[in-house]
Formats: structure tokens, sequence, C-alpha cells
């Protein structure tokens, strides 16, 4: 069995920022754990926007804390994120991410993270394949 804290994964190479500084993540389970997903704590910080394609990984997200929006930018559609909320990006969705407040996600990544990526040019992470090359 794995255990691991938030406290302990802080100032570790699984707390990874975001180069713009617009979140940080902290990647409590990733793909060398062999569980075939990556699960993160992440926290968008308050007065941001993100634009974000995953149109290589799924990814669930479930708001414990925080306040903020999700927009599809195919249709334009608003979601208000609050505590209590999930979105699952099913379809690879493109989406602007906004936090009014700082918000605390829980994340869901298939497949599994493995570790240090930041959002690309395009708003997407890497397969793992790609990365170093
Ligand atoms: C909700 C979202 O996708 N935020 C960006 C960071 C990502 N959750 C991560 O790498 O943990």
């Amino acid at each position: 069995m794995i255990v691991r804290t938030i406290e302990e994964i802080r100032g570790s190479e699984r707390e990874v920022f975001a180069e713009n500084r617009n979140w940080v993540s902290r990647r409590l389970v990733l793909a060398d754990d062999g569980m075939g997903f990556s699960f993160h704590e992440t926290v968008i910080f308050g007065g941001t926007e993100t634009e974000i394609w995953y149109k290589n990984h799924y990814e669930a997200v479930y708001c414990i804390e925080g306040e903020g929006e999700v927009e599809t930018t195919d249709d334009g559609k608003i979601f208000p994120i609050r505590p209590g909320t999930m979105y699952a990006l099913n379809r690879h969705d493109r989406h602007l991410l906004r936090a009014t407040r700082d918000m605390r996600l829980v994340c869901a990544f298939n497949p599994a993270l493995v570790g240090n990526e930041v959002h690309r040019e395009d708003g997407s992470y890497p397969l793992p394949d790609e990365i170093n090359k």
C-alpha cells in the first residue's frame, strides 16, 4: 500500500508549478506507482484564467474548496465550480478554467502523468512516450 501526505509532497519534486504560476499541482500518485491513473491535488490561484486542452488525457476534477468556473470553448458553455462540483473531460474538451478565489481541486488523469509535466503551448500534456524526445 502507498501512503503519502500533502505535507511531504510540498517542496518535493512531486510539487509542480505552472510556468505562468496560475496553479500548483501536488502529485500524490504518478505513473510509476503502477495504478493506471495519476491523482493530484491542484490549487488554481484566484484571479487566474488558464487555457487547457488535454487532447492526450482524460481528467476528472472535483472541487473541495474555493470558487470559479469552467468554460467549454467549442460551445461557450460556462459551468460554475464550487465545493462539491465535479467535471470530467470525457471528450478531451478544450476549456478555460477561471478561479475567482483560490480553488482546491482533486484531479485524476488517465493515462497517468509521469511527474513533471506542465502545460504545453496548446494547453496539453505530452504522452509518456513523447517526454524527453
Ligand atoms: C484542473 C486542471 O487541469 N488544472 C491544471 C493542473 C492539473 N490539474 C495538474 O497537473 O494537476
